[in-house]
């Protein structure tokens, strides 16, 4: 049977854009009765050049500080009709509006406990200005702001933790997802839709032009970050974590070094230290959630 694609080919995504296949999918799982929300970022930029959309649901783009109140506005206006159909709420964006200029909108919509669910598509950087760093950049990782020349290494701190953040706020459904593996990403969208109160989600989409790798590498890249350790698929239900994905961990060497934006750690000695704590992130999250 062929599927009627409710994100539609025609878009103005790189080639072997990472967040381009996982709202595909997402959406195939939402299905049309549903309204999505966007902040600002590529995503936003690449569905709705003007005068055309590659939308099939209803959608609607928000500031890139708003996108969890525009989503509780969208609720309560689907509510004070009395929601006859049961149109969800999905809201989509970036690490920057998520880890970001958007924490404390979506802090709020948090603390609301709003019927909704907030996807955050994490390419690691501002992806759709030009690379710049955010919270969500990995230590280590090059970017235009935080730079690689004489001593300086990329960036300097670690990620922001997103899904301790989400869990402290007493969020019912949290889970990471990949698009490495669908069904299970499809099930998470499932989960967090059919989940009363807010739902978030937080998947690794590899960008080829931000990271440095050829297009056709997305997917591999984006199991590599699973396999290292490195991006944890854990699902957690009231703060109690009913599932983490078992892994055969490899090197994280083989995810760093396809990628231009970790080249400088492997050129010599001198980032060793650096390239240490990226071992050690992936080891701490295989004993913290039990991933072997
Ligand atoms: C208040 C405000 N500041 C800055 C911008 C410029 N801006 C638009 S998109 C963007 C980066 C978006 O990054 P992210 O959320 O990670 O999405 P991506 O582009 O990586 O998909 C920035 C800085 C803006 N639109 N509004
Ligand atoms: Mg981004």
């Amino acid at each position: 049977m062929e599927v009627k694609e409710l994100h539609a080919p025609g878009h103005r995504a790189c080639p072997g854009c990472g967040c381009a296949i996982a709202v595909k999918i997402i959406l195939r799982e939402t299905g049309p009765n549903t309204i999505i929300v966007s902040p600002t970022g590529c995503l936003e930029t690449f569905t709705s050049p003007i005068r055309s959309s590659s939308w099939e649901v209803p959608w609607i783009h928000s500031l890139f500080e708003n996108a969890p109140a525009i989503a509780t506005g969208v609720l309560a206006g689907l509510n004070s009709q009395g929601n006859p159909n049961g149109t969800k709420v999905v809201a989509i964006g970036g690490d920057g509006g998520t880890y970001d200029i958007g924490m404390g909108s979506l802090s709020g919509m948090f603390e609301r406990k709003d019927d909704i669910l907030y996807i955050c598509y994490d390419n690691e950087a501002y992806m759709n200005t030009g690379i710049q760093g955010s919270s969500a950049t990995p230590l280590g990782a090059g970017t235009t702001t935080t730079p690689v020349t004489g001593d300086s290494f990329g960036k300097m701190v670690e990620k922001k933790d997103m899904v301790a953040i989400a869990l402290a706020h007493g969020v019912p459904y949290v889970a990471t997802a990949s698009i490495a593996n669908l069904a299970d990403l499809k099930k998470k969208v499932r989960k967090g839709m059919d989940n009363p109160g807010p739902a978030f989600i937080l998947m690794l989409t590899p960008c080829n032009v931000g990271w440095g790798y050829e297009p056709e590498e997305t997917v591999e890249l984006a199991r590599k970050a699973v396999e290292t350790g490195l991006f944890p698929i854990v699902e957690f239900e009231n703060g109690n974590m009913v599932s983490a994905l078992k892994i055969r961990p490899v090197p994280v060497e083989e995810y760093l070094k396809p990628q231009k934006r970790y080249q400088h750690l492997f050129k010599n000695d001198k980032f060793e230290d650096v390239l240490k704590a990226i071992r050690k992130k992936a080891e701490d999250n295989i004993k913290k959630f039990g991933l072997a």
